[in-house]
């Protein structure tokens, strides 16, 4: 049995699908959470999804992630584009990382086109709403070489 793909949501992501809809969609965090498991098991594995509004919380979660996942993907929110400290807890991961967005950061206001996530991610995906998520498991799974289950 493969180790899951963690896949981790930073701060006011718990509000999805409840304020703003406009940028970040209809969709709740749970929906996201479905999609993401729908997607992983069309590839064999399986996902641990965990939101957090906590920077500390995130830090132990991508700490935890060393030993136990096979890849993270990240939603950073508002702390990719201030966290120092969770790019240093990044940086020491050898698993693949992908950094995920809701929105298009690049194409918002100035201070979200800096995200220090992005210094240490494999790659990112961003724009596509709650697809956003999905095509980031299915990226992860490409990177480990994942196989649907026969
Ligand atoms: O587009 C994304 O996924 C973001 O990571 C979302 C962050 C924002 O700071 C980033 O620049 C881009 C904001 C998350 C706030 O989540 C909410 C969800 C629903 C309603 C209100 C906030």
């Amino acid at each position: 049995m493969s180790k899951p793909i963690y896949v981790l949501s930073g701060p006011n992501l718990n509000l999805l699908g409840v304020r703003e809809p406009e940028i970040y969609g209809r969709d709740t965090l749970a929906d996201v959470q479905g999609r993401c498991e729908s997607r992983a098991k069309k590839a064999g594995l399986t996902v641990v999804f965990r939101q957090s509004n906590h920077e500390g919380e995130l830090i132990d979660w991508v700490q935890e992630a060393r030993e136990k996942a096979c890849a993270l993907i990240i939603n950073p929110a508002g702390y990719g584009h201030t966290s120092v400290a969770l790019l240093d807890a990044l940086k020491t991961l050898t698993i693949p990382i992908v950094e995920c967005h809701l929105s298009n950061p690049a194409a918002r206001e100035d201070f979200r086109r800096k995200t220090y996530v992005s210094l240490a991610a494999t790659g990112v995906v961003s724009g596509f709403g709650a697809a956003s998520y999905e095509l980031a498991v299915e990226a992860a799974a490409g990177l480990v070489g994942a196989n649907p289950p026969a």
